[in-house]
């Protein structure tokens, strides 16, 4: 039944790289509509792999053992049938490592259940993912399987034989519980997790790598060799460069960076999980597919540039229209986890040396600054008459809190270039004690101080 593993990893590898997106993140899954949406912008762009794995949604997770309600299949059916239609590679991924009992042939039949519900539907590719869990074993399972590693492989092999019987061309995924460069030091799963993995599942079945971290800001093709000799098998790329799900203060609309294109022939894929809110995926995305299909050097800036001038007409208002400019600014204000766009990098700069300098010194500094930040200011106030309502909502906070510390700069600029003695601070009617960075998060946050090295200090401390 099962086909021969060298035969397979040829055809696979040469003709069906996989590349595309990743509805993997915490938070409220996509609409069907946003679906559709990307749908469409992967077929135009010749991202060819779409995996559903919303972690919040119950199914998917929490409730993995039950079946979806008619209702709920066919809706996923007609996803199925869109990717169908695009030709986008459509797979479907089951968490169940929340509780599963692995040694238990009734847990493996539940899987089977629900895989079998998904490719009535019509879907013929399937994913285990093992990512976020207790990294324990009851001892049961202990007694019978061993180690996690090897629990987890026993069921990801019994599925994946099971499933070639409806499904021959099925690719067949798999998540271990490290995931990254850092959790496999740390020893993630146990001693030799990985090393389990790569020996004992199936050579036919890929293994999802975040990279050196859970957010990678570099993937080297050394990182990957490495890796290789450790799985048996190229490693499939988990992207997390553009997932914001674990910040709700930011999110990330800049190029796919720090990823040469050497690393492409060094994977069997690239799958990108990107922004939770789906609208501030143009840039991330259209960036990826870029790269996927790039000849030569990887210019980000250019691909940068190149993918938030096709993202401009997203930006029209019912009043007067933002600029290329503006939103270049803007988005450089949220362009990556570990770096702003130089726009960015420098409005941040001029505010920080004002701030440090007598305003005696300033000069025409900050009248500059302030040009800059009315600007900027001003980009936000208009795209609250953004015509795609899905958009602003999408970024409605950020612009609040954006416009928020750039209006309070402001006014501490301007009261200090009217009366610079020192240690006056002023205050704001808009930015009141309580109502302005108020609440138990921002308590929280300001008692602890990261350092330099990452570590954490008490504020008084620090
Ligand atoms: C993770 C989760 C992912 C989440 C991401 C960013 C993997 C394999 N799993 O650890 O669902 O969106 O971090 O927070 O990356």
């Amino acid at each position: 039944m099962l086909i021969q593993s060298d035969e397979r990893m040829e055809t696979r590898e040469t003709t069906s790289f996989m590349v595309g997106v990743i509805e993997g993140f915490y938070g409220q899954p996509w609409t069907m509509a946003e679906r559709f949406e990307l749908f469409g912008w992967m077929a135009r762009w010749g991202l060819n792999t779409y995996l559903y794995a919303p972690k919040d949604d119950l199914n998917h997770r929490a409730l993995w053992r039950q079946l979806y309600s008619p209702s709920e299949a066919k809706t996923l059916g007609q996803l199925i049938e869109a990717c169908q239609q695009s030709q986008i590679r459509f797979i479907y991924a089951l968490s169940p490592g929340l509780d599963i009992r692995y040694s238990n042939e009734d847990e493996l039949d539940h899987l089977k259940k629900r895989f079998e519900q998904m490719n009535g539907l019509g879907c013929q590719h399937f994913s285990l993912f093992f990512d976020d869990i207790p990294d324990g074993l009851e001892t049961e399972d202990t007694g019978r399987l061993g180690s996690l590693a090897s629990a987890q492989c026993h069921v990801a092999n019994s599925l994946f034989k099971w499933i070639l019987g409806s499904c021959p061309d099925a690719r067949f995924l798999f998540c271990p519980t490290a995931y990254c460069g850092r959790m496999a030091d740390g020893k993630l799963g146990g001693e030799g997790y990985l090393a389990t993995i790569g020996r004992e599942l199936l050579r036919e079945i890929d293994i999802f790598w975040t990279g050196p971290e859970i957010i990678s800001r570099e993937i080297t093709v050394n990182h990957v060799q490495a890796l290789r000799e450790v799985l048996r098998r190229k490693p499939l790329i988990w992207d997390n460069l553009h997932a914001n799900d674990y910040d709700g203060h930011r999110f990330f609309c800049g190029p796919y960076s720090g990823r040469a294109p050497e690393l492409r022939a060094e994977v069997s894929g690239l799958m990108c999980n990107p922004n939770t809110e789906f609208p501030l995926n143009y840039v991330p995305l259209r960036t990826l597919a870029e790269f996927a299909r790039c000849r030569g050097a990887w210019d980000a800036r250019a691909a940068y540039l190149a993918a938030i001038q096709e993202w401009l007409p997203y930006f029209e208002t019912v009043g007067r229209q933002v600029t290329l400019e503006d939103l270049i600014c803007f988005g450089d204000c949220y362009y990556l986890p570990y770096e702003e766009g130089p726009e960015g990098r420098s409005l941040y700069a001029s505010a920080r040396s004002l701030l440090a300098q007598n305003p005696s010194e300033w000069g025409d500094q900050a009248a500059l600054f302030q040009a800059r930040a009315a600007r900027l200011r001003d980009f936000c106030v208009r795209l609250s008459e953004l015509r795609q309502r899905p958009l602003f909502y999408a970024l409605n906070r950020r612009l609040w809190e954006l416009r928020e510390e750039l209006d309070l700069l402001d006014r501490y600029v301007r009261m200090k270039s009217e009366n610079p003695s020192p240690g006056i601070l002023g205050s704001s009617d808009f930015h009141l004690p309580g109502t302005y960075r108020g609440g138990i998060v921002a308590g929280l946050q300001g008692l602890l101080v990261q350092q330099a090295n990452g570590g954490f200090a008490p504020t008084h401390a620090a």
